[in-house]
This record gives C-alpha cells, structure tokens and sequence, in this order.
C-alpha cells in the first residue's frame, strides 16, 4: 500500500513538474484539476446502510461534504438495507481497486468472506458506524463509530433515576432497531443490564423491531397500544421509530411524554424538537458526523500508516431543558 500511495505521489510530482517544465504558454487556467482517474487522487469506495433515518441521512451527507473537503474521489454505494447488496459493493470496490473501502455494517455476521477477498487484494478496510462480530481483527484496519451497549445503559440509567421515588411496576415497550444490527442489540442490552438490578420493579412488556423507520415504528407501536392499556414507557432505540410511534400514541388519544414516556437514541433535529416540545423526555445522543475522522482515517491507512483498531465518537445525553439549548445549533 505504502509503495503504491508513494508512486502516485511521485506520479503526481513528474506531473507537476512536467506541467511546469511548459508552463509558458499555459495561461491562468485551473490549477490541478486532474481530469479523472490516474490523477493520484485518494479512492474511497463507501457502501452505505440505506436511508432508513434522519441519522442515516445527516451520516451520509458528512460522509459526502468530507470526501469532496479532502479532495477524495468517493465511490458511494447504497445498499437499501441488504447485506447482499453491501457485498457486492464491496466486491465491485476490489474490482476496481479503490484506494480504500469503508463501510457501515447492516447486520452484525456475515462478513468474513469478503473481508478476506478484500485482504487478499491488500486493499485497507474501515469499519464506520457499526460493528461485526468477527473475532478476526486483521480484517479491517479500525473501526469508528459510537458505543451502542453505553448507549443504552444511559437510557436505563435515566429511566431508573426518573422513577426512583415509585415503587412500579413500570412497565416498558421497546422498539428495536433492525434486526442483527450492532445498535439494535447493544442498545437492547445495555438498556435490560440497567434495568435488570430492579426486575420487579422494570418489566419490559413488548418489544419487537420497528426497522429503525418512522413508518415501522408507527405501525409496531399501534399493536403495542393495542394489546396493552398499560403502557408507562417507551424506549425506541432511536428518534424516527419514537417520532412514528408519537403519532399512534396521538392517534389513540394519549399524550406522548406525560401519558407515556418516551426515551430515544440518536438526537437528530426532529427528535430534539419533539424532545424541546415535551413529546419526548430523554434522548441519547449518537452521533453521525462521522466524516471528517473517517478521511482522515482513509489517507493514514492508504500511507501505509497505522491507525487505531477503535476510533470512539463522543457523545452526551438531553433532557427537554437542554434540548431547547442546544436546537439553534444542531447541525443535523
Ligand atoms: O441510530 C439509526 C440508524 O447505526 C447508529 O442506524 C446507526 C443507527 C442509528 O438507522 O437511526
């Protein structure tokens, strides 16, 4: 890799000096403006999750910004929620031999195989957003994203603390994120480990995926009220699945935030908004602006240079107080 970044920077170079060495009759044009490929720009392939969230969203767009800032050409691949589609992005990736591949994992397993191929053709990988669960390290180069288990033991923390003067039961829905997901199961666990040290007072009384969308969380929700007229909480394991299940709590005559508490993960603008407007009580922040660590990340792997196995996002928490603080100037 080291060889192959410093030949194209030496490429680069005789380019340069080439450019100079008639640089009489060359007039004020553009400077550098390489006219595709072979023009030692770093080459990012990047395969997507989909576009299931407001996360996903602002996390694709810091992706974008930051490659065009650095001046990486970025091959950006959506794979609509399937891990198939995200193998044959990678697999298209070797083929043509970016520089660097990242990616953000839909599901947790799966992704021994073509890591492998990726390896063979000693192209650097980088994990952003989402684990896997392969115990073989060597198959990427680090992994940068947040910490879902803490995630949701904040979560629970809040719920404890809340209701610390009541004796319960306190009986909580919970809308998982999709299915085989690092953050679907690590907010799931962190969340049952906190709560678990008063199990007669917390009882989780449904919980079922609602795919991380507004739409599933809305339906999922509507079954949830359904089947039980007693429902003190809800945990959504992120805004948009809460935001969609606000509107069948609505629907059903009840008061989102006061009749049911609400606590979500992420802190995208229109959570934070439901969360200023009193809708929601708590939410956890996950941040998606990935982009800017991840370049830099790409042109250190792509030097040859090492890297951190894991690059951790920072993260806070809001209440509704501190969600009117901070709206102004969420970005995102
Ligand atoms: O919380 C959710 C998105 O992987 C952290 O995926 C991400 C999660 C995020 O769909 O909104």
């Amino acid at each position: 890799m080291l060889k192959k970044r410093a030949g194209a920077l030496l490429a680069a170079a005789l380019m340069v000096s080439a450019l100079a060495a008639c640089g009489d009759d060359e007039g004020s044009g553009s400077a550098g403006g390489g006219g595709g490929g072979g023009d030692g720009k770093l080459v990012l392939g990047f395969s997507q999750v989909g576009a299931e969230s407001g996360w996903r969203t602002a996390n694709t767009k810091s992706i974008q910004e930051s490659a065009a800032e650095a001046g990486y050409e970025l091959k950006f691949s959506d794979a609509q929620g399937k891990q198939e589609n995200q193998i044959k992005a990678i697999r298209s990736f070797i083929t043509q031999r970016v520089d660097v591949i990242a990616f953000s994992p839909v599901v947790e397993s799966g992704w021994d195989t073509v890591l492998k191929e990726a390896q063979d053709a000693e192209i650097p990988v980088i994990l952003t957003d989402r684990a896997i669960d392969s115990p073989d390290e060597s198959l990427y180069e680090s992994f940068i994203g947040s910490d879902f288990v803490l995630e949701g033991k904040k979560a629970g923390e809040w719920l404890v603390e809340e209701y610390k003067d009541e004796t319960g039961p306190v009986n909580i829905v919970e809308l998982q994120g999709s299915p085989g997901a690092a953050p679907a199961n690590d907010r799931k666990a962190g969340f049952a480990e906190v709560i678990a040290a008063e199990p007669e007072k917390f009882k989780v009384i449904a919980s079922q995926t609602g795919q991380f969308t507004r739409t599933d969380g809305k339906q999922v929700m509507e079954t949830f009220l359904k089947s039980h007229d007693d429902i003190d909480v809800l945990y959504a394991h992120n805004d948009d699945m809460g935001l969609g299940a606000i509107e069948a709590i609505e629907a059903a005559g009840l008061k989102p935030g006061e009749d049911i508490k609400i606590i979500t993960v992420d802190a995208v603008k229109d959570g934070m908004t439901a969360l200023a407007d009193g809708k929601i009580n708590f939410i956890v922040e996950c941040s998606p602006l990935l982009g800017p660590q991840l370049m830099e990340l790409a042109q250190t792997v792509a030097d040859g240079g090492s890297v951190e196995k894991r690059v951790l996002t920072e993260e806070t928490t809001f209440t509704q107080e501190q969600a009117k603080e901070a709206l102004p100037d969420r970005k995102y």
